[in-house]
């Protein structure tokens, strides 16, 4: 009978720990329930899970910034800007600094809600004309570096291809006052090669298809992508999602909003122009077999290089004198060096919008919200040394969220002696492990054969993790292959079993790239500013500095109070309204959120050192207010007696009183804020005697 379903039977549970069973069977018909009613956000307490609708959706707009503005969690349906404003909230009454972690694999949706939050920010947080200025450079950082730094993959159209943090200032007042971004390692090799279906950077097509007739004119290019080897080895130029010439004109006037002056945009123009010439640079052999550039006429193009210094370089290697290179040595050169060049103005560019963003209104910076959007976990028909980075970011990026909710809710427990069933969960400290560890780690091995000098190749590595690794539960090579998975295995693979599932890595060239920084060519040396400039300290590879950048990126959140956000890719061929369940089951499965349910059901969702609680809550019964004279637990306890908690509600812990359910805390909160006014002079003079 249509008049007898409930609110709850039409569109599901908006908060999973409200459930009425635990069961993935439960959890997943309700998503697919608010899905189909288009409501792609549901709550974990308030971790947001989040399904990629694949469609525009009218929820994102000022009006509805405005109903989420200042409300309580769960007055209103589950939305990105209810999170968002929470955090905000909490960071203005706890004057902490927050973060929020947007995970899921490629496609899922992070950078589209990363872009949500900051809108959120930008439009509702207090202004003034000189902070506006600030804030739309903020929001126009996305298009430059969305623009420079994602592309088309087999996976998402738009694919983030370089790791994004990026913090937003706020003052004391909660003015957001600036912003900065730290970038984490560039998918570079796709400057030189895509797989069959994918596409280089966006910046390319957007030049080549929207640039004006005068500057492609000046900069020597032809108006079509398909004269270009750097851009064609995918086949698929022309995207139908994708308006190249569209985009060329935000990216442009991004530019002039982010402060890059004329000069300096002809020069970034010219550069992307450079790499699209290097690339059609080709060689013929002499009959020693010596590379020779056969088409000179290009290298004019690259501008401000001598010409006679780069045909050089790319055709000989310094050792004592001049010696020749051979074809693939001189094609290994060419793309070293264009790799080299779109790399270093990558990083260029994100210095200059960090410049842009800058606080200016002097304002001294007192808290930051962060933002972690990264690459997502992808699994290709060949993987290689990017997605060994790009899965291993993912693997640290679990890890953390393991260490921050499940982990040390758990012990909190423990130490504060707060009767608890304990929850099993899959920790994959074992896989970070497996690549990271000092000595042992594929990363080391990696490492060591890199800088290895003589007779080191891609399969002695592989000989050389075989022997490490070989007993290890998430490593397999061909030889346990069958043993293992009964799956095969090529010679020259390797596979690990991830979090997030299994992968199996193409070693060929692994080493390669990690030799760039070691290259003997004088050019492509000078374009590797990473190198260690200390002579007798060995040059660091790329996957160690890599996971550096990821261990001191672990410690900045750390520092923080965190907030989840978990995408979920709804299907595999971008479709709206497609729920493919198995796929979503696979996710909620790897995400763990099916633990961090049973957690929250059967924890506390707040907790609160108790003389921070009293403080803050004591004028709301007469037996706390103005003074409290006894230990603050006990003045807590004597608080909600009064406030009429009932026990299951909350449970007192050594130090903490832990809270149940947010709504229990919500309507303290909202007493609190009633009374206030009252109290406002009162609650002064007694703190000021605090
Ligand atoms: V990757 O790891 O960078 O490859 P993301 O960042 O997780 O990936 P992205 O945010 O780029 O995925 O989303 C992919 C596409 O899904 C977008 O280009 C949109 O077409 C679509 N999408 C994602 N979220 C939303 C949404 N909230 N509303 C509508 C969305 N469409
Ligand atoms: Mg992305």
């Amino acid at each position: 009978m249509e008049g007898a379903l409930t609110a709850r039977d039409r569109v599901g549970i908006q908060d999973f720990v409200l459930l009425d069973e635990t069961t993935e069977a439960a959890f997943l018909s309700n998503l697919k329930k608010r899905f189909s009613k288009d409501l792609i956000y549901t709550y974990i307490g308030t971790l947001l899970v989040s399904v990629n609708p694949y469609k525009e959706l009218d929820i994102y707009n000022k009006k509805q910034m405005e109903v989420y503005m200042g409300v309580n969690f769960f007055e209103l349906p589950p939305h990105i800007y209810a999170l968002a404003d929470n955090a905000y909230q909490t960071m203005l009454t706890e004057y902490n600094n927050h973060f929020i972690l947007i995970s899921g694999e490629s496609g899922a949706g992070k950078t589209e809600a990363s872009k949500k939050i900051l809108q959120y920010y930008a439009v509702t947080c207090p202004s003034t004309t000189l902070l506006n200025t600030v804030r739309d450079k903020m929001l126009m950082s996305n298009p430059v570096l969305e623009a420079f730094g994602n592309a088309k993959t087999l996976k998402n159209d738009n694919s983030s291809r370089f790791g994004k943090y990026m913090d937003i200032q706020f003052d004391s007042q909660g003015d957001a006052v600036g912003g900065h971004i730290l970038n984490y390692l560039l998918e570079k090799s796709r400057v030189v090669h895509q797989n069959h279906g994918e596409r280089n950077f966006h910046i390319f097509y957007q030049l080549v298809e929207g640039g004006e007739d005068d500057l492609l004119h000046e900069l020597g290019l032809e108006k079509d992508a398909q004269h270009y080897n750097y851009l064609t080895q995918g086949e698929c130029a022309i995207v139908s999602s994708i308006n190249d010439r569209n985009d060329w004109k935000t990216v442009k006037n991004a530019l002039q909003i982010i402060n890059i002056d004329e000069i300096n945009t002809n020069h970034l123009f010219g550069i992307v122009a450079s790499v699209l010439h290097l690339g059609n640079v080709q060689f013929d052999s002499d009959s020693k077999g010596h590379a020779l550039l056969n088409n000179n006429t290009e290298l004019r193009w690259l501008l401000g290089v001598d010409a006679q210094s780069l045909q050089e370089g790319l055709t000989y290697r310094k050792i004592e004198v001049l010696s020749p290179f051979t074809i693939d040595h001189a094609i290994y050169a060419r793309d070293a060096l264009a790799k080299a060049i779109y790399g270093q103005t990558f990083t260029w560019l994100v210095n200059r919008i960090n410049e842009s963003m800058e606080n200016k209104v002097r304002r001294r910076v007192k808290t930051v919200i962060g933002l972690l959007d990264i690459y997502g976990f992808e699994v290709f028909y060949v993987n290689s040394f990017e997605q060994f980075c790009i899965n291993y970011c993912n693997e640290k990026l679990q890890q953390l969220f393991i260490q921050l909710t499940l982990k040390a809710e758990q012990e909190e427990y423990e130490a504060e002696d707060i009767e608890w069933e304990p929850v099993q969960f899959f920790n994959n400290k074992i896989i970070c492990d497996l690549v990271e560890e000092r000595h042992r780690g594929i990363i080391s091995i990696l490492d060591e054969e890199c800088l290895r000098p003589g007779d080191a190749t891609d399969l002695t590595f592989l000989e050389r993790l075989e022997d490490k690794m070989g007993n290890h539960p998430h490593f397999v090579t061909h030889k346990l292959a069958d043993k293992m998975t009964r799956k095969t295995l090529e010679r020259g693979d390797f596979r690990l079993l991830h979090y997030a599932g299994e992968v199996t890595y193409c070693v060929v060239g692994k080493r390669n790239q990690n030799l760039i920084c070691q290259s003997k060519n004088a050019i492509v040396r000078e374009c590797f500013a990473t190198v260690d400039p200390d002579s007798r300290r060995r040059p660091e590879t790329v996957a160690t500095q890599f996971k550096s950048s990821l261990l001191k990126l672990t410690e900045i959140l750390m520092a923080k109070e965190a907030w989840y956000i978990r995408c979920l890719k709804s299907n595999e061929s971008k479709q709206p309204g497609q729920f493919d369940e198995a796929l979503i089951r696979h996710q909620v499965k790897y995400l763990g959120l099916m633990e961090h349910l049973r957690v929250r059901r059967a924890g506390f969702a707040y907790r609160r050192k108790y003389d921070v609680f009293l403080k803050r809550y004591k004028p709301l019964c007469p037996a706390t207010w103005p003074h409290w004279r006894g230990v603050p637990a006990d003045g807590v306890e004597v608080l909600v007696q009064h406030l009429g908690y009932l026990p299951y509600e909350y449970k007192m812990g050594r130090t903490k009183i832990f809270i149940r359910h947010p709504r229990t805390l919500y309507a303290t909160e909202d007493a609190y804020e009633k009374c206030k006014h009252e109290l406002a002079t009162k609650i002064e003079t007694c703190w000021r005697g605090v």
